[in-house]
Parts: C-alpha cells; sequence; structure tokens
C-alpha cells in the first residue's frame, strides 16, 4: 500500500548523541501534532513550512513527556520520499528512540519496511533504481574509494550509461520494426548502420563490466592470510598492520588457536585481515582445530602473507606450509632481520625462486610499509589509477548488463542472414534487461530485493 503513512528509527541502536525517528507519508503532519507540544504554542506542526525546524516535547498517549524534541518538516514533493516527511530528533538513548517510535506507532502509522523509504523516493520519482541501489553503497562503503564510486552513482553517472545504451537499442529498434510493420513506406534497414550502432552499444557494456572487475576490489575488498608455523611472528604483524594490540604476543608456541580477523584498508582497497594459528603437528585437540581451520583459510584468502622466522631458520614443517600454499597469491616474508639470521640470502633464493620475498623485524617496524605497497601491487596488478575508476556495479546490474550483452551479440550475428523478425526479437530481449537497470522494466520481486537488502527506517 503505498502512500500510507509509516515511520521508523532512522538511526543505529545505542547509544548516540541524538537518535532519529523518520515519518512519511500524506498525513505524518496532522497526525504527529497530537503527541508533539511546540514550546511556542503558534507554531504547530502541520501549519508550519517546509523545510524548518520546530522544539518542543513529545508526549505519550497518558499526556507525560516522552522527550525533550526538535522536529524538522519537509513537504512533498521536496523530501527524501517524495511525500510529506517529518524527522523527530530526540536524545539518542538506548530507549527513548523506542518509546517516541511507539508513540507515533499508536496515531495510526505503521512501522516502515527495510528500504521503504528509499523505495517510495524510486516510486515516486525522486531517484531511478541505480541511485537508488547506489544509497546502499553509500552507506556500505568500506573504503574512501568505494564511497566516492557510490557518491557518483548516486549523482546518476550509472544511469546516464544506461540511458544511453537503451536510447541506441530503442533507436535501432524502432527502425527494425518500422521496417517490418511499414516495408514499402520506410524500405530496407540500412543493416551496416544497425550494425555499427550495435557494436558501439556492445563495446560500452564490456567495458563497464571490464572496468567493475577493477572497481570490485574497492566495493568488496580482499582477504589477507597471515599464515607460518607457530612463534614466527604472525601476531605481531597483525598487529603492526592494524596498529593496535590485537591478537596476544608471547613467545609460547601455539599461542593463537582460533583465527583473528579485523579490518584494514591498505592503499585504499578495504582488506579483511586474517590471523591464524601456526600449523604445526600437534597433540593438542583446540590447536589442532585451530591447525584445520588455519587450512580452511588459505583456501578461501584471496592473498597469503607466509611469514618466515630468520632466527629459527627453514625447517620441514616451513616447507610443509609451503607446499598448501601452491597456487596462491602469495608473499613471503622473512621476519626476525633483528636477531641472529641462520637463513641466508643464497638459501632463499634457491628456495623460493621467483617469490616475492620482503625482509621485515615486525619488531623494529622494518619491511612494514614494503609490505603494505607489494599487497596493493599485487591485488591492483598495476591495472588502473585510482582516479580512472568511474563505473561500480552490483551482481545484479553486472548479470543483467551481461544478459542485454548477450543479445546484443546475437543479433548481430544473425543480422546478416535472418529475417528481420528475429534480430527484432533479439533487439527486444536486450532493451528488456537494459530496462531491469534503467528502472523502466523492473520487477516487483526484483524491487523486493533490492530493498529489502536496506536497514528499516532508510
Ligand atoms: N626479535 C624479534 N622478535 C619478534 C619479532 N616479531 C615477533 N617477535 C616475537 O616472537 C614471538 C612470537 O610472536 P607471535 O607474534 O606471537 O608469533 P605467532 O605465533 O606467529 O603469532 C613473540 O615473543 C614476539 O615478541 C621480530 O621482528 N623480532
Ligand atoms: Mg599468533
Amino acid at each position: 500500500m503505498l502512500n500510507d503513512d509509516i515511520a521508523a528509527i532512522s538511526t543505529p541502536p545505542g547509544e548516540g548523541g541524538i537518535a532519529i525517528v523518520r515519518l512519511s507519508g500524506q498525513n505524518v503532519a496532522e497526525k504527529i501534532s497530537a503527541i508533539f507540544k511546540p514550546y511556542n504554542p503558534g507554531k504547530r506542526i502541520e501549519t508550519r513550512d517546509s523545510h524548518t525546524l520546530t522544539l518542543g516535547w513529545l508526549l505519550d498517549d497518558e499526556g507525560d513527556i516522552i522527550d525533550e524534541v526538535l522536529v524538522s518538516i519537509m513537504k512533498a514533493p521536496h523530501s527524501y520520499t517524495g511525500e510529506n516527511v517529518i524527522e523527530i530528533n530526540c536524545h539518542g538513548g538506548n530507549i527513548v528512540a523506542q518509546r517516541c517510535l511507539e508513540a507515533i506507532l499508536a496515531l495510526d502509522i505503521r512501522l516502515a519496511e527495510a528500504g521503504e523509504f528509499t523505495r517510495r523516493a524510486f516510486l515516486n520519482g525522486r531517484l531511478d533504481i541505480s541511485q537508488a541501489e547506489a544509497v546502499i553503497e553509500v552507506i556500505r562503503a568500506k573504503s574512501e574509494k568505494s564511497l566516492k564510486l557510490a557518491i557518483k552513482q548516486l549523482t546518476g553517472h550509472n544511469s546516464q550509461y544506461m540511458t544511453a545504451i537503451e536510447e541506441q537499442l530503442l533507436k535501432v529498434n524502432a527502425h527494425i520494426q518500422a521496417s517490418i510493420d511499414f516495408p514499402d513506406e520506410v524500405g530496407d534497414v540500412d543493416i551496416n548502420e544497425v550494425s555499427s550502432i550495435l557494436a558501439g552499444t556492445e563495446e560500452i557494456i564490456e567495458q563497464m563490466l571490464e572496468e567493475s572487475k577493477r572497481t570490485d576490489i574497492y566495493r568488496q575488498g580482499i582477504s589477507v592470510a597471515i599464515i607460518g608455523k607457530p612463534n614466527v611472528g604472525k601476531s605481531s604483524l597483525l598487529n603492526a598492520l592494524l596498529r593496535k594490540n590485537r591478537a596476544i604476543v608471547t613467545n609460547i608456541p601455539g599461542t593463537t588457536r582460533d583465527t583473528i580477523e579485523e579490518h584494514i584498508t591498505i592503499g585504499g582497497i578495504p582488506v579483511k585481515l586474517i590471523d591464524t594459528a601456526g600449523i604445526r603437528i600437534t597433540e593438542d585437540m583446540v590447536e589442532q582445530l585451530g591447525v584445520k581451520k588455519s587450512e580452511e583459510v588459505i583456501s578461501e584468502a584471496d592473498l597469503v602473507i607466509w611469514v618466515l622466522d630468520f632466527a629459527a631458520g627453514i625447517t620441514e614443517e616451513d616447507m610443509e606450509i609451503y607446499n598448501k600454499i601452491a597456487g596462491k597469491k602469495r608473499i613471503v616474508l622473512v621476519n626476525k632481520e633483528d636477531l641472529e639470521l641462520n637463513i641466508s640470502e643464497a638459501e632463499l633464493n634457491k628456495l623460493f625462486t621467483g617469490e616475492r620475498i620482503i625482509k621485515a623485524s615486525v619488531k623494529e617496524d622494518s619491511g612494514i610499509k614494503n609490505l603494505e605497497k607489494q599487497i596493493a601491487e599485487i591485488i591492483l596488478s598495476g591495472q588502473v589509477k585510482q582516479d580512472d575508476l568511474k563505473i561500480m556495479l552490483n551482481m545484479r546490474q553486472k548479470s543483467a548488463l551481461k544478459k542485454a550483452k548477450k543479445h546484443i551479440h546475437e543479433a548481430q550475428h544473425i543480422m546478416h542472414t535472418a529475417p528481420l523478425d528475429c534480430l527484432a526479437i533479439d533487439l527486444e530481449l536486450a532493451l528488456e534487461s537494459i530496462g531491469e537497470l534503467t528502472g523502466k522494466n523492473i520487477k516487483e520481486e526484483v524491487l523486493n530485493r533490492i530493498f529489502h537488502d536496506f536497514c528499516i527506517g532508510k
């Protein structure tokens, strides 16, 4: 039911300076007046101008004060949802926002579903679908770069591309349909022109998909596992990269028994850093489980930092781990270079020809900067300068673009041999897929899926 009045707490739970309860719908101003008592009795909410603030008390159904609140009103169509919107700023305690919401829900105002405010913004034409999806990208951005890309998308950047592609396809399609329907008046289709337009659109889609592979790294991040035998300095390395003491470090082998995950950004890339239990044969049951988990982490990691210990030398245990990381992207970090070196340059070169080897002392903070640099280098493999990035796509967008590309490709393939009707079918299918991205042809269930990903109150 569109246009009924809805409300939800828009700020996260927990203590904070303020919390915001947001309301949207035709009659929210009149309804809220029943429980909002402005300090200045002349400033009843339903009589206030759009985009004004009013201070006062919010009351419960017995007339008792719940909180001192500041109420803003944004009237349709100049609001986030395009409807009348009211935002109540109350104190940010655990209970107070909840009490305000309860009082509001007693006014024949329904609790909003997840993403319902943004969904209304879309349905009322305030945002197109790509912009609506950008809202969640902004909220979930894991790095400055992915935030920048999300903001770009929010300003309608992706939509421009999608609309341009759609326009080209519509143009070709109209031409072909006309030739099918009115062969005498319209004449033959200029196959070469159609071919070049289709090739152009296919090329643009191809570029967008290619670029999205690179931006994916900034959007989703990567996981980096720190592995090695016990006591080589894995947890110390985790702490050094985090710049805080997260993991327990001792000189007792087998200290880290479980995996520890933390998030950082390296060179603008969101990185999930995983410290693992040292891998070794052990009788200890808990440690055995840790070792097993370490092996799983290796298989899932995008990149492995394998830590060796200069002082301990290279042992059979090390070489067993080396076998486990065959085929993984990896960096060999030889730690504790401040101690007596029991691994020689020659030995390293001989055993690990072609590997990226970094010498470090976590204790003395040497080699860490180099490690960070190399992580970024491996992940980006020299692909792009950050500023070149323009397009970020989520799974849904990618899959719709791929479908469109497939049909455009097919159309080009059959165009010289098959009748125009067949060409028209492929074009229709391509347009259908692009329509999912411009929002012109988006199904209810797809909308449900998009907005259910949002939080309540957004
Ligand atoms: N001398 C020296 N000791 C280190 C270095 N890095 C770590 N250690 C020590 O090595 C021991 C094991 O470190 P830890 O990080 O717990 O190793 P893990 O078992 O691989 O996680 C601790 O006593 C650390 O203080 C280093 O670069 N130089
Ligand atoms: Mg450890």
